[in-house]
Protein backbone atom coordinates (compact mmCIF):
# COMPACT_ATOMS: atom_id res chain seq x y z
CA UNK A 1 0.00 0.00 0.00
CA UNK A 2 0.95 3.20 -0.92
CA UNK A 3 0.34 6.69 0.78
CA UNK A 4 -1.35 9.72 -1.11
CA UNK A 5 -1.69 12.54 1.02
CA UNK A 6 -4.45 14.36 -1.04
CA UNK A 7 -6.76 11.01 -1.18
CA UNK A 8 -6.04 11.44 2.44
CA UNK A 9 -6.85 14.83 2.70
CA UNK A 10 -10.00 14.22 1.49
CA UNK A 11 -11.41 12.18 3.72
CA UNK A 12 -11.12 15.18 6.41
CA UNK A 13 -14.27 17.26 5.28
CA UNK A 14 -13.16 20.36 7.53
CA UNK A 15 -9.72 20.55 5.57
CA UNK A 16 -11.45 21.67 2.68
CA UNK A 17 -12.48 25.25 3.91
CA UNK A 18 -11.13 28.94 3.65
CA UNK A 19 -9.96 30.73 6.51
CA UNK A 20 -9.78 34.54 6.49
CA UNK A 21 -10.31 34.26 2.72
CA UNK A 22 -7.10 31.67 2.43
CA UNK A 23 -7.15 27.60 2.42
CA UNK A 24 -6.88 26.54 5.31
CA UNK A 25 -3.87 25.26 6.70
CA UNK A 26 -3.87 22.96 9.78
CA UNK A 27 -1.07 22.52 12.10
CA UNK A 28 -2.78 22.37 15.39
CA UNK A 29 -3.00 18.43 15.34
CA UNK A 30 -1.04 18.61 19.19
CA UNK A 31 -3.72 20.10 20.58
CA UNK A 32 -6.67 18.25 18.65
CA UNK A 33 -6.58 16.43 15.03
CA UNK A 34 -9.55 16.74 12.39
CA UNK A 35 -11.68 14.06 11.69
CA UNK A 36 -12.34 11.87 9.11
CA UNK A 37 -15.90 11.15 7.31
CA UNK A 38 -15.30 7.36 8.98
CA UNK A 39 -15.31 8.88 12.11
CA UNK A 40 -17.93 11.44 11.39
CA UNK A 41 -20.21 8.80 9.49
CA UNK A 42 -20.09 6.05 12.02
CA UNK A 43 -20.78 8.47 15.07
CA UNK A 44 -24.05 9.96 13.10
CA UNK A 45 -24.93 5.83 12.21
CA UNK A 46 -24.73 5.23 15.78
CA UNK A 47 -27.25 8.02 17.18
CA UNK A 48 -29.04 7.40 14.42
CA UNK A 49 -29.60 4.06 14.55
CA UNK A 50 -28.75 2.26 17.86
CA UNK A 51 -28.44 5.01 20.84
CA UNK A 52 -28.98 3.15 23.67
CA UNK A 53 -27.93 2.95 27.33
CA UNK A 54 -25.10 -0.18 27.62
CA UNK A 55 -25.19 -3.03 29.80
CA UNK A 56 -28.70 -2.48 31.29
CA UNK A 57 -31.71 -2.96 29.37
CA UNK A 58 -33.72 -5.99 28.26
CA UNK A 59 -34.16 -4.27 24.69
CA UNK A 60 -32.36 -4.40 21.08
CA UNK A 61 -31.53 -1.00 20.93
CA UNK A 62 -29.20 -1.16 24.28
CA UNK A 63 -27.77 -4.92 23.37
CA UNK A 64 -26.72 -3.43 19.92
CA UNK A 65 -25.54 0.04 21.92
CA UNK A 66 -23.44 -2.52 24.10
CA UNK A 67 -22.10 -4.37 21.83
CA UNK A 68 -20.77 -2.10 19.73
CA UNK A 69 -19.51 0.48 22.76
CA UNK A 70 -17.52 -3.36 23.54
CA UNK A 71 -16.63 -3.93 20.70
CA UNK A 72 -14.73 -0.30 20.65
CA UNK A 73 -13.17 -1.74 23.42
CA UNK A 74 -11.64 -4.68 21.55
CA UNK A 75 -10.35 -2.38 18.85
CA UNK A 76 -8.36 -1.24 21.52
CA UNK A 77 -7.42 -3.89 23.12
CA UNK A 78 -5.42 -4.66 19.43
CA UNK A 79 -4.71 -1.22 18.57
CA UNK A 80 -2.31 -0.91 21.76
CA UNK A 81 -1.63 -4.93 22.22
CA UNK A 82 -2.96 -4.98 25.35
CA UNK A 83 -3.59 -8.68 26.85
CA UNK A 84 -7.37 -8.39 27.54
CA UNK A 85 -10.24 -6.51 26.95
CA UNK A 86 -10.70 -5.49 30.78
CA UNK A 87 -7.70 -3.50 30.81
CA UNK A 88 -9.25 -1.17 28.63
CA UNK A 89 -10.51 1.57 31.03
CA UNK A 90 -12.74 4.04 28.97
CA UNK A 91 -12.39 7.78 30.27
CA UNK A 92 -12.70 11.10 29.05
CA UNK A 93 -9.28 11.40 27.80
CA UNK A 94 -5.22 11.00 29.20
CA UNK A 95 -6.25 13.86 31.67
CA UNK A 96 -8.93 11.51 33.86
CA UNK A 97 -6.21 8.40 32.78
CA UNK A 98 -2.98 10.18 34.91
CA UNK A 99 -5.85 11.31 37.32
CA UNK A 100 -7.02 7.47 37.92
CA UNK A 101 -4.03 6.09 38.39
CA UNK A 102 -2.91 9.04 40.50
CA UNK A 103 -5.45 8.87 43.11
CA UNK A 104 -6.78 5.53 42.98
CA UNK A 105 -3.07 3.40 43.01
CA UNK A 106 -1.55 6.62 44.39
CA UNK A 107 -3.38 7.30 47.51
CA UNK A 108 -3.47 3.95 47.87
CA UNK A 109 0.11 2.92 47.97
CA UNK A 110 2.66 6.10 48.38
CA UNK A 111 3.48 6.67 51.84
CA UNK A 112 6.36 9.59 53.57
CA UNK A 113 9.70 8.91 51.99
CA UNK A 114 8.61 7.54 48.51
CA UNK A 115 9.23 9.12 45.58
CA UNK A 116 7.25 9.91 42.58
CA UNK A 117 9.14 10.89 39.14
CA UNK A 118 7.98 13.03 36.26
CA UNK A 119 9.89 14.46 33.43
CA UNK A 120 10.35 18.25 33.28
CA UNK A 121 8.99 18.49 30.08
CA UNK A 122 5.83 16.71 31.28
CA UNK A 123 1.97 18.13 30.16
CA UNK A 124 0.23 19.71 33.87
CA UNK A 125 -1.95 16.65 33.21
CA UNK A 126 0.98 14.36 34.17
CA UNK A 127 2.09 16.66 36.84
CA UNK A 128 -0.62 17.96 38.62
CA UNK A 129 -2.19 15.28 39.54
CA UNK A 130 0.94 13.37 41.29
CA UNK A 131 1.50 16.60 42.80
CA UNK A 132 -1.95 16.60 44.37
CA UNK A 133 -1.73 12.61 45.17
CA UNK A 134 1.79 13.56 46.92
CA UNK A 135 0.65 16.41 49.33
CA UNK A 136 -2.01 13.97 50.46
CA UNK A 137 0.72 11.24 51.37
CA UNK A 138 3.73 12.77 52.02
CA UNK A 139 5.68 11.64 48.99
CA UNK A 140 7.63 13.69 47.15
CA UNK A 141 7.13 14.57 43.33
CA UNK A 142 10.95 14.96 41.90
CA UNK A 143 11.62 16.29 38.20
CA UNK A 144 13.59 14.18 36.02
CA UNK A 145 16.25 16.76 34.37
CA UNK A 146 16.09 17.90 30.72
CA UNK A 147 18.99 18.70 29.04
CA UNK A 148 19.13 22.08 26.70
CA UNK A 149 18.07 20.12 23.72
CA UNK A 150 14.86 18.84 25.44
CA UNK A 151 16.64 15.29 25.58
CA UNK A 152 16.53 13.35 29.03
CA UNK A 153 19.30 12.28 29.79
CA UNK A 154 19.37 8.03 31.18
CA UNK A 155 22.52 8.16 33.25
CA UNK A 156 21.12 11.29 35.74
CA UNK A 157 17.93 9.45 35.61
CA UNK A 158 19.50 6.64 36.58
CA UNK A 159 21.40 9.05 39.36
CA UNK A 160 18.51 9.35 41.11
CA UNK A 161 16.26 6.00 40.95
CA UNK A 162 16.37 4.59 44.07
CA UNK A 163 14.05 1.93 46.22
CA UNK A 164 12.48 5.47 47.30
CA UNK A 165 11.10 5.73 43.46
CA UNK A 166 8.00 3.60 43.55
CA UNK A 167 6.25 5.37 40.21
CA UNK A 168 7.59 6.69 37.57
CA UNK A 169 5.40 8.61 34.67
CA UNK A 170 6.17 10.37 31.44
CA UNK A 171 5.17 11.52 28.28
CA UNK A 172 5.90 8.90 25.00
CA UNK A 173 6.30 12.03 23.13
CA UNK A 174 6.38 16.15 24.62
CA UNK A 175 3.85 18.07 23.03
CA UNK A 176 5.86 20.81 24.07
CA UNK A 177 8.86 20.03 22.45
CA UNK A 178 8.11 17.23 20.51
CA UNK A 179 10.78 15.31 22.27
CA UNK A 180 10.46 11.57 21.77
CA UNK A 181 11.61 9.88 24.86
CA UNK A 182 13.51 6.82 25.17
CA UNK A 183 10.29 5.01 26.82
CA UNK A 184 11.75 1.34 26.55
CA UNK A 185 14.67 2.34 28.50
CA UNK A 186 13.10 4.32 31.46
CA UNK A 187 10.90 1.11 31.71
CA UNK A 188 13.30 -0.98 32.03
CA UNK A 189 15.36 1.12 34.63
CA UNK A 190 12.74 1.93 36.61
CA UNK A 191 11.77 -1.56 36.62
CA UNK A 192 15.04 -2.48 37.88
CA UNK A 193 14.19 -0.34 41.70
CA UNK A 194 10.80 -2.00 41.64
CA UNK A 195 9.11 1.41 40.38
CA UNK A 196 5.74 0.70 38.55
CA UNK A 197 5.64 2.76 35.28
CA UNK A 198 2.86 4.89 33.41
CA UNK A 199 3.35 6.41 29.82
CA UNK A 200 1.11 9.32 28.76
CA UNK A 201 1.05 8.78 25.31
CA UNK A 202 -1.55 11.27 24.25
CA UNK A 203 0.93 12.74 21.58
CA UNK A 204 2.53 9.37 20.71
CA UNK A 205 -0.54 6.98 19.09
CA UNK A 206 -1.20 9.05 16.22
CA UNK A 207 2.07 8.17 14.73
CA UNK A 208 3.10 4.74 15.16
CA UNK A 209 1.85 1.57 16.91
CA UNK A 210 2.14 0.22 20.39
CA UNK A 211 2.77 -2.63 22.17
CA UNK A 212 2.38 -2.31 25.33
CA UNK A 213 2.86 -5.95 26.09
CA UNK A 214 6.18 -5.37 24.25
CA UNK A 215 7.14 -2.21 26.04
CA UNK A 216 6.09 -4.20 29.47
CA UNK A 217 4.79 -0.52 30.84
CA UNK A 218 2.29 -0.79 34.03
CA UNK A 219 -0.09 1.89 32.67
CA UNK A 220 -0.96 3.18 28.98
CA UNK A 221 -2.63 6.47 28.81
CA UNK A 222 -3.88 8.45 25.26
CA UNK A 223 -6.88 10.76 23.92
CA UNK A 224 -8.64 9.74 21.66
CA UNK A 225 -9.32 13.28 20.22
CA UNK A 226 -5.67 13.15 19.28
CA UNK A 227 -6.38 10.33 17.37
CA UNK A 228 -8.50 11.09 14.67
CA UNK A 229 -11.07 10.26 16.93
CA UNK A 230 -13.97 12.45 18.89
CA UNK A 231 -13.03 14.15 22.21
CA UNK A 232 -14.38 12.91 26.07
CA UNK A 233 -13.17 9.81 25.55
CA UNK A 234 -9.59 8.65 25.80
CA UNK A 235 -7.82 5.00 27.25
CA UNK A 236 -6.29 3.77 30.21
CA UNK A 237 -4.78 0.53 30.03
CA UNK A 238 -3.32 -1.05 32.93
CA UNK A 239 -1.64 -4.19 33.52
CA UNK A 240 -4.81 -6.40 34.86
CA UNK A 241 -2.87 -7.34 38.04
CA UNK A 242 -2.56 -3.97 38.90
CA UNK A 243 -5.61 -2.63 38.32
CA UNK A 244 -7.21 -5.55 40.34
CA UNK A 245 -5.62 -4.35 43.18
CA UNK A 246 -6.76 -0.63 42.83
CA UNK A 247 -9.47 0.61 44.66
CA UNK A 248 -11.57 2.57 42.08
CA UNK A 249 -11.20 6.76 42.52
CA UNK A 250 -14.93 7.16 41.50
CA UNK A 251 -18.31 5.59 42.62
CA UNK A 252 -21.80 5.22 40.99
CA UNK A 253 -24.03 2.81 38.86
CA UNK A 254 -22.26 -0.07 36.52
CA UNK A 255 -19.03 0.04 39.12
CA UNK A 256 -20.39 -2.10 42.00
CA UNK A 257 -21.39 -5.77 42.36
CA UNK A 258 -23.81 -5.06 45.50
CA UNK A 259 -24.71 -2.06 47.52
CA UNK A 260 -25.74 -1.97 51.18
CA UNK A 261 -25.51 0.91 53.27
CA UNK A 262 -22.85 -0.88 55.40
CA UNK A 263 -20.64 -2.17 52.45
CA UNK A 264 -20.35 -1.48 48.75
CA UNK A 265 -18.88 -4.57 46.90
CA UNK A 266 -16.76 -3.75 43.17
CA UNK A 267 -17.66 -4.87 39.88
CA UNK A 268 -15.08 -6.65 38.09
CA UNK A 269 -12.43 -4.92 35.63
CA UNK A 270 -13.25 -2.95 33.48
CA UNK A 271 -16.26 -1.75 34.91
CA UNK A 272 -15.12 -0.96 38.49
CA UNK A 273 -13.31 2.18 37.15
CA UNK A 274 -16.52 2.91 35.15
CA UNK A 275 -19.01 4.51 37.04
CA UNK A 276 -21.56 6.30 35.36
CA UNK A 277 -23.36 6.40 31.39
CA UNK A 278 -19.79 6.25 29.53
CA UNK A 279 -19.30 7.93 26.09
CA UNK A 280 -20.82 5.34 24.47
CA UNK A 281 -20.89 7.83 21.07
CA UNK A 282 -17.30 8.48 22.04
CA UNK A 283 -15.92 5.22 21.93
CA UNK A 284 -17.93 4.21 18.60
CA UNK A 285 -15.86 7.15 17.12
CA UNK A 286 -12.44 5.82 18.39
CA UNK A 287 -13.08 2.47 17.14
CA UNK A 288 -13.91 3.84 13.64
CA UNK A 289 -10.65 6.43 14.05
CA UNK A 290 -8.66 3.27 14.74
CA UNK A 291 -10.08 0.86 11.90
CA UNK A 292 -9.22 3.88 9.71
CA UNK A 293 -5.58 4.03 10.81
CA UNK A 294 -5.91 0.27 10.38
CA UNK A 295 -6.83 0.49 7.03
CA UNK A 296 -3.95 2.97 5.83
CA UNK A 297 -0.08 1.54 5.53
CA UNK A 298 0.82 2.80 9.22
CA UNK A 299 4.95 2.42 8.82
CA UNK A 300 4.16 4.36 4.92
CA UNK A 301 1.84 7.39 7.39
CA UNK A 302 4.48 7.30 9.95
CA UNK A 303 7.41 7.97 6.89
CA UNK A 304 5.32 10.42 4.90
CA UNK A 305 4.88 12.26 8.87
CA UNK A 306 8.89 12.07 9.18
CA UNK A 307 9.31 13.61 5.67
CA UNK A 308 7.29 16.53 6.78
CA UNK A 309 9.08 16.90 10.23
CA UNK A 310 12.10 16.74 8.80
CA UNK A 311 11.04 19.57 5.71
CA UNK A 312 9.72 21.35 8.38
CA UNK A 313 12.75 21.22 10.13
CA UNK A 314 14.99 22.03 7.68
CA UNK A 315 13.04 24.68 6.71
CA UNK A 316 12.72 26.60 10.18
CA UNK A 317 16.87 26.47 10.52
CA UNK A 318 17.41 28.47 7.15
CA UNK A 319 14.48 30.94 8.46
CA UNK A 320 16.78 34.14 9.73
CA UNK A 321 15.60 35.23 13.57
CA UNK A 322 13.46 31.81 14.24
CA UNK A 323 15.15 29.89 17.20
CA UNK A 324 13.72 26.06 17.54
CA UNK A 325 12.91 25.55 20.79
CA UNK A 326 13.82 21.77 21.73
CA UNK A 327 16.27 19.98 19.30
CA UNK A 328 15.83 16.70 20.42
CA UNK A 329 17.79 13.70 18.45
CA UNK A 330 14.33 11.98 18.24
CA UNK A 331 10.92 14.12 17.47
CA UNK A 332 7.64 13.63 16.33
CA UNK A 333 5.01 15.83 14.91
CA UNK A 334 6.02 18.68 16.61
CA UNK A 335 7.77 21.99 15.72
CA UNK A 336 8.62 24.84 18.21
CA UNK A 337 9.92 28.02 18.11
CA UNK A 338 10.23 31.38 19.11
CA UNK A 339 10.86 34.36 16.10
CA UNK A 340 13.65 37.37 17.79
CA UNK A 341 11.49 40.44 18.56
CA UNK A 342 8.14 38.79 18.89
CA UNK A 343 5.47 37.51 21.01
CA UNK A 344 4.54 34.24 20.28
CA UNK A 345 0.55 35.56 20.60
CA UNK A 346 1.12 37.70 18.10
CA UNK A 347 2.84 35.57 15.95
CA UNK A 348 -0.36 32.99 15.83
CA UNK A 349 -2.83 35.90 15.33
CA UNK A 350 -1.03 36.52 12.17
CA UNK A 351 -0.31 33.64 10.84
CA UNK A 352 -4.20 32.73 11.68
CA UNK A 353 -5.03 35.92 9.36
CA UNK A 354 -3.29 34.45 6.63
CA UNK A 355 -4.90 30.83 7.29
CA UNK A 356 -2.49 28.87 9.02
CA UNK A 357 -3.53 27.63 12.80
CA UNK A 358 -0.88 27.05 15.23
CA UNK A 359 -1.07 26.76 18.95
CA UNK A 360 0.84 29.63 20.40
CA UNK A 361 1.48 29.91 24.53
CA UNK A 362 3.25 27.44 27.26
CA UNK A 363 1.50 24.43 25.97
CA UNK A 364 0.12 23.59 29.55
CA UNK A 365 3.78 22.91 30.46
CA UNK A 366 4.97 26.15 31.69
CA UNK A 367 8.25 23.72 33.50
CA UNK A 368 9.56 22.78 30.49
CA UNK A 369 8.99 26.65 28.88
CA UNK A 370 11.09 27.90 32.39
CA UNK A 371 13.45 25.37 31.38
CA UNK A 372 13.86 26.44 28.02
CA UNK A 373 14.16 29.81 28.97
CA UNK A 374 11.16 31.01 27.24
CA UNK A 375 7.56 32.20 28.59
CA UNK A 376 6.19 30.41 25.54
CA UNK A 377 6.67 29.37 21.72
CA UNK A 378 5.39 29.34 18.51
CA UNK A 379 3.88 25.60 17.79
CA UNK A 380 3.34 24.09 14.74
CA UNK A 381 1.95 20.51 14.92
CA UNK A 382 1.89 17.55 12.31
CA UNK A 383 -0.56 15.37 10.95
CA UNK A 384 -0.93 12.54 8.16
CA UNK A 385 -2.67 14.73 6.22
CA UNK A 386 -0.46 17.63 6.25
CA UNK A 387 1.91 17.64 3.42
CA UNK A 388 5.00 20.08 2.72
CA UNK A 389 2.69 22.37 0.53
CA UNK A 390 1.79 23.14 4.46
CA UNK A 391 5.37 23.90 5.42
CA UNK A 392 5.53 25.85 2.83
CA UNK A 393 2.92 27.65 3.43
CA UNK A 394 3.28 28.35 7.47
CA UNK A 395 7.12 29.73 6.32
CA UNK A 396 5.52 31.69 3.08
CA UNK A 397 3.23 33.11 6.07
CA UNK A 398 6.43 33.65 8.19
CA UNK A 399 8.20 35.24 5.88
CA UNK A 400 5.07 38.11 5.06
CA UNK A 401 4.63 39.04 8.54
CA UNK A 402 8.11 40.14 8.95
CA UNK A 403 7.18 43.50 8.31
CA UNK A 404 4.96 43.99 11.19
CA UNK A 405 7.92 43.13 13.58
N1 LIG B 1 -0.47 14.72 27.92
C1 LIG B 1 0.06 15.26 26.82
C2 LIG B 1 1.44 14.90 26.41
C3 LIG B 1 -0.71 16.14 26.06
O1 LIG B 1 -0.19 16.67 24.95
C4 LIG B 1 -2.03 16.46 26.47
C5 LIG B 1 -2.87 17.47 25.73
C6 LIG B 1 -2.53 15.84 27.60
C7 LIG B 1 -1.73 14.98 28.31
C8 LIG B 1 -3.94 16.05 28.06
O2 LIG B 1 -4.81 15.46 27.15
P1 LIG B 1 -6.40 15.66 27.27
O3 LIG B 1 -6.93 15.06 26.02
O4 LIG B 1 -6.81 14.93 28.49
O5 LIG B 1 -6.62 17.13 27.36
N2 LIG B 1 -2.15 18.41 25.01
C9 LIG B 1 -2.62 19.52 24.42
C10 LIG B 1 -1.81 20.38 23.68
O6 LIG B 1 -0.63 20.20 23.47
N3 LIG B 1 -2.57 21.40 23.24
O7 LIG B 1 -3.81 21.23 23.66
C11 LIG B 1 -3.87 20.07 24.41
Amino acid sequence: MSFDVSTIKADFPILAQQVNGQPLVYLDNGATTQKPNAVIDAITHYYRNDNSNVHRGAHTLSDRATSVFEQARKDVKGFLNANSSDEIIWTKGTTEAVNLVAFSWGLQNLRMGDQVLVSHMEHHANIVPWQMVCEKTGAELVPMPVNDDGDIDLDQLNGLLSENVKFVSVAHVSNALGTVNPVQDIINLAHKVGALVMIDGAQAVAHWDIDVQRLDCDFYAFSGHKLYGPTGIGVLYGKADLLNLMTPFMGGGEMIETVTFEKTTFNTLPYKFEPGTPNIAGAVGLSAAINYLNSLDREAVASHEEDVMDYALAKAKQTKGLRIVGNAKHRAGVLSFVIEGTHPHDVGTLLDQQGVAVRTGNHCAMPIMERMGVPGTVRASFALYNSREDVDALFNAIEKIRMFF
